[in-house]
């Protein structure tokens, strides 16, 4: 009896050991699954849910950092650290848990007898070991594959990055504004506006909005609106107004600025020269021309609006312009044509005093990015007006003469655009012999072909006496081409037809 138990037993230890790999593979795979399930577990709780238990590293804060970050610039890298972290405690934790399990069931507090508990446990133990040795690497594995692809995945964010801040780039190279974009108001260019949140409850200003670490097509502000992160990419009708980036300025951009070629057109001349009126007749002969089939044109912000409607109406009583006030000229902002040919037009009046002062004219800094200039050119400001062709004659009205001497102003612009780096040589200049109105019917003081720039140019040589001007506009400018304008409407609102021919020239760059 004491000998055959034993034996018995023995065989069936024996026997076991057949079962036992199996038992033992069996429990392996089963720790392996677990591990992998509670992978995929802690993989869904890190990237989706983000519950608190899921977070050890705490998240970017969009309140701190004005924007939420794009996935790829930072959040993927720091949730892969979660998993990592969180994957070995995972590990450790599952494994461990198995083990005490088994050490409970089969020997501390085994249910059965210890012969038969003692070879199981091992068993299972050994399975266990198995499982674990295996488990590791797999885990690993996927970790690592998680990486890769982070990787693969955060080097196409930062490439998709790149090509769309190229093609903006080149889209703003075409359109003639690889310098940036003009500020109306403090003359300087912007390389890239920065832009305030849509959101009226939150106007976080953002500075640089291209894409990148806070969004590719789109960032998301920390108040979670979406704004397009390229001029490129906002729509017509959604086109944000931007904002100056340089210091002391932060004015609004026109909201057209950047999406269009622009023109910068500066009105030259004294004080009474007509420049004013001009261009209220200039912007008018436009709107007309957008009324009877031409390039469509609408004035590209409020002021510019509004300053329009008050000089139409100037105009459609033949009223008299007020003298343009000191303050720092902005620009008169209109956009012409439509499609791809629509162009943003800066006309700068700028007041008439501003050009006699030398001090002042550094107000003129627009003209950096000007290729044409229109000087104004009143006859009756020039002595000779009054002591050679006029001695005799009928009466003319003095009182809306100008009393500077063109000459002066003509010199001192061109000395202090000199100065800011300004190539004359490749400008335009076309002078417009203003109120020609005045004086019809007076022939001995037009020229004889008021429409023929060389007959203006003789005129003003041989019988206004301003040879001198004349060579040195001729001498400065690439090109100088002469108009004789009447800055007038008649009571149909019709424009004299003098003025468009000299809008169209200017415009023709
Ligand atoms: N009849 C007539 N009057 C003109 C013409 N151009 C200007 N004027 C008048 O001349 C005066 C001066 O014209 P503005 O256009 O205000 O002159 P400005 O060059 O802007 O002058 P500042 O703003 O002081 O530098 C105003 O009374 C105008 O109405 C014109 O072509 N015909
Ligand atoms: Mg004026
Ligand atoms: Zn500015
Ligand atoms: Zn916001």
């Amino acid at each position: 009896m004491f000998v055959v138990v034993p034996a018995l037993y023995l065989f069936a230890l024996f026997l076991y050991l057949f079962i036992a790999p199996f038992i033992a593979a069996l429990r392996a795979l089963a720790l392996v699954s677990e591990l992998v399930w509670r992978y995929f577990r802690l993989l869904n709780g890190v990237l989706r849910l983000r519950t608190p238990e899921f977070v050890t590293i705490p998240p970017y804060r969009p309140t701190e950092e004005l924007a939420h970050r794009n996935y790829f610039y930072g959040p993927a890298t720091r949730d892969l650290r979660q998993l990592l972290t969180q994957g070995r405690r995972l590990y450790a934790r599952t494994v461990a848990d198995a083990f005490r399990a088994v050490s409970a069931a089969q020997f501390s507090a085994p249910t059965t007898h210890r012969a038969v508990s003692v070879p199981y446990g091992l068993t299972l133990c050994a399975g266990l070991g198995a499982g674990a040795a295996l488990g590791a690497p797999l885990l690993a594995l996927l970790l690592g594959l998680h990486a890769l692809g982070v990787a693969v995945l955060a080097a196409g964010a930062r490439l998709t990055a790149l090509a769309l801040r190229t093609a903006d780039r080149t889209v703003m190279v075409l359109r003639g504004l690889p310098r940036g974009i003009l500020c109306r108001s403090c003359y300087e260019r912007v390389p890239y506006p920065q832009y305030d949140c849509p959101r009226t409850s939150c106007r976080r200003r953002h500075v640089d909005i291209r894409p990148g670490t806070f969004g590719l097509f789109r960032r998301r502000c920390a108040c979670t609106e979406r704004i397009p992160t390229l001029l490129m990419l906002m729509s017509r009708d959604a086109r944000l107004s931007g904002f100056c980036v340089h210091e002391n300025c932060g004015r609004p951009l026109n909201p057209d600025a950047g999406h269009m070629p622009e023109l910068v057109l500066p009105l030259i001349g004294g004080r009474a020269a007509g420049k004013t009126q001009l261009m209220a007749a200039m912007v008018k002969a436009m709107q007309n021309a957008a009324e009877n089939g031409g390039p469509a044109v609408r004035l590209a912000d409020q002021e510019s609006s509004d300053t329009q409607q008050l000089l139409n109406e100037i105009l459609e009583i033949q009223g008299h312009t007020r003298p343009t006030g000191k303050a720092l000229p902005q620009g008169h902002s209109l956009v012409r044509g439509t499609g791809r040919g629509e162009r943003l037009i800066h006309i700068f009046d700028t007041a008439g005093e501003r050009f006699v002062n030398r001090e002042e004219t550094d107000a003129l800094r627009y003209v950096r990015a000007a290729g044409t200039f229109v000087l104004v050119l009143d006859p009756m400001a020039v002595d000779a007006f009054w002591t050679r062709l006029d001695p005799t004659g009928p009466h003319v009205d003095r009182t809306l003469a100008s009393t500077v001497d063109p000459e002066d102003v003509f010199s001192r612009s061109v000395q202090s655009i000199r100065t800011m780096g300004t190539r004359l040589d490749k400008a335009r200049l076309a002078v417009a012999v203003s109120k020609k109105d005045l004086l019809t019917g007076r022939p001995a003081l037009l020229p004889d072909r008021p429409d023929d720039s060389d007959t203006i140019r003789d005129w003003l040589c041989e019988q206004l006496g301003v040879r001198n001007l004349v060579k040195t506009m001729e001498l400065e400018f690439g090109e100088v081409r002469f108009f004789c304008t009447a800055a007038v409407a008649d009571e149909a609102g019709r424009v004299d037809p003098s003025v468009p021919v000299l809008m169209e020239w200017c415009l023709s760059e």
